[in-house]
């Protein structure tokens, strides 16, 4: 180490965690330090020094001052120049290039030990970090060419592919650096050149939410040098010039410059690193809930679940209640048979009661009430809407009233037209079917007479008759099951 770097320093090579150690600067001197905007940066191989780049933490809180985090002599991944630094914040990884014969190895540094993330065969003479990915764009490309080089990077830091992403651009760009707000704005410090040569040194911007174009923010004069830049923890972007060591803050807007001096010694660094914190993106949505699958039953109570369709009157089923799912979360009013939807009242509301129609078909297949609510609604008959699944089974679909979707199949039958007197040969069918019908008829009356029985108490004589009736008629059906 030479005296010129004892000096710079005042004290001897550490190898500290960055923000482990400003955390503890922090906490010794919190009224002092807690706002303090630290940024790192890359020093340039300079005889002033030992001759080689190191790293160092840049305090701009007040007058420029530098304390070395790594120190490049002992670097493992060879010799070379230090550029492309880039800090992670959230995983405290300082990352930064090692520039050797026109490649350059990308590293991080976490708690002072050093980590290999990639190789490239470009040059990476800036960096920046967002969201999981470090960026660089590359210099002295044709135009129209790819200009924006993304590596996402994994839990471990260590990166996957590069990604490159087209930028539109009027001229060709050499970056001194870029540097990315928390709103996902990239700005960045380029020597902009025509086909005839330079023709300034421009603060560009890109919004990386938005189309991918360079926009020139503002132009200066070509011996000025380009800008290393690094936004703050305080959200201030800050710069400096490679060849002076002087230090700035930048107006985003207009790219104008204010000078904050330089640091003891006047180091010169060729990149800076952000230290800002973004909070972390937003998660993505969560996956929409999935579909609840429901029992239903054509005309409950019946086995099976025959109805006639002819465009009069409705077809009657349930959403059959459970343990697991209670029918006062179904929004009746979704609800269709078949696409056939539900009828409603004079009123607007749907045609829909709750009643423990059916169920338990464990042990009634016939599907007596089981004890958990049912909502049973009627559908309209309307034969040019009715789609059922296929011959035997028909879905109800619709939506909780929390917007989940619902649907659930179940068996039905559909009834011939009514008989036709002529046709003598269907006789035999045509019994059986007016027994069903007087059964349902029955069955319906039974339905009716429970109801009754619960409100109406002076119907005693009609009541008791329709009672025995319904008995008769479960007891059959349970038989029949
Ligand atoms: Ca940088
Ligand atoms: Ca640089
Ligand atoms: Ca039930």
């Amino acid at each position: 180490m030479s005296d010129a770097r004892r000096h710079t320093c005042g004290n001897k090579t550490i190898h500290a965690p960055f923000h482990a150690l400003l955390a503890l600067i922090t906490l010794l001197l919190p009224a002092v330090l807690a706002a303090e905007p630290i940024i790192y940066g890359t020093e340039l191989n300079s005889a002033s020094t030992d001759g080689s780049g190191d790293i160092f933490a840049i305090d701009l809180g007040g007058s420029p001052t530098a304390t070395l985090v790594y120190d490049a002599s002992e670097n493992p991944v060879g010799q070379g120049q230090f550029d492309g630094a880039a800090y992670d914040f959230a995983n405290d990884r300082l990352y930064f290039g090692v520039l050797n014969q026109g490649s350059t190895t990308l590293n991080f540094l976490n708690g002072g030990a050093l980590t290999v993330v990639t190789s490239t065969r470009t040059d990476v003479l800036n960096g920046a970090f967002y969201e999981q990915a470090y960026y660089y764009a590359i210099g002295s490309s044709a135009p129209g060419g790819d200009e924006l080089v993304r590596l996402p990077v994994n839990a471990d830091g260590v990166g996957n592919a590069f990604t490159s992403l087209q930028v539109l651009r009027e001229l060709i760009y050499d970056f001194g650096d870029i540097a990315i707000s928390c709103e996902g704005v990239l700005y960045g410090s380029a020597l902009a050149s025509d086909d005839r040569g330079p023709v300034g040194v421009e603060f560009l911007s890109i919004d990386l939410e938005g189309e991918l174009r360079w926009n020139t923010i503002a132009t200066g004069p070509v011996e000025d040098g380009t800008l290393q830049l690094a936004f703050g923890e305080d959200g201030v972007l800050y710069a400096t010039r490679t060849a002076t060591g002087e230090f700035f803050t930048v107006d985003t807007d207009s790219g104008a410059l204010t000078s904050i001096g330089s640091t003891p010694g006047t180091l010169q660094f060729t990149d800076l690193a952000s230290s800002q914190s973004c909070p972390p993106p937003p998660p993505p949505p969560p996956p929409p809930p999935e579909d609840v699958v429901v029992d239903i039953e054509i005309n409950p109570g019946r086995d099976p679940g025959c109805f006639r369709l002819n465009g009069r009157g409705a077809v009657r089923a349930a959403v059959l209640g459970s343990l697991d799912f209670d029918v006062s979360a179904v929004d009746p009013a979704t609800l269709t048979l078949g696409a056939m939807p539900v009828k409603t009242r004079r009123n607007g509301m749907p045609l829909c009661a709750f009643e423990d129609a059916s169920g338990d078909f464990a042990n009634y297949p016939a599907g007596g009430p089981d004890g958990y609510m049912d909502l049973v609604c009627k559908y309209l008959d309307d034969p040019e809407l009715w789609s059922p699944v296929d011959e035997d089974t028909v879905a109800i679909t619709g939506s909780l009233l929390d917007g989940t979707a619902l649907s659930g199949e179940g068996e039905y039958c559909l009834k011939p037209a009514r008989p036709d007197k002529s046709k003598k040969s269907r006789k035999s069918r045509k019994s059986k079917k007016s027994d069903k019908s007087k059964k349902s008829d029955k069955s319906k009356k039974s339905d009716k007479s429970k109801k009754s029985d619960k409100s109406k108490k002076s119907e005693k004589s009609k009541k008791s008759d329709k009672s025995k009736k319904s008995d008769k008629s479960k007891k059959s059906r349970k038989k029949s099951g």
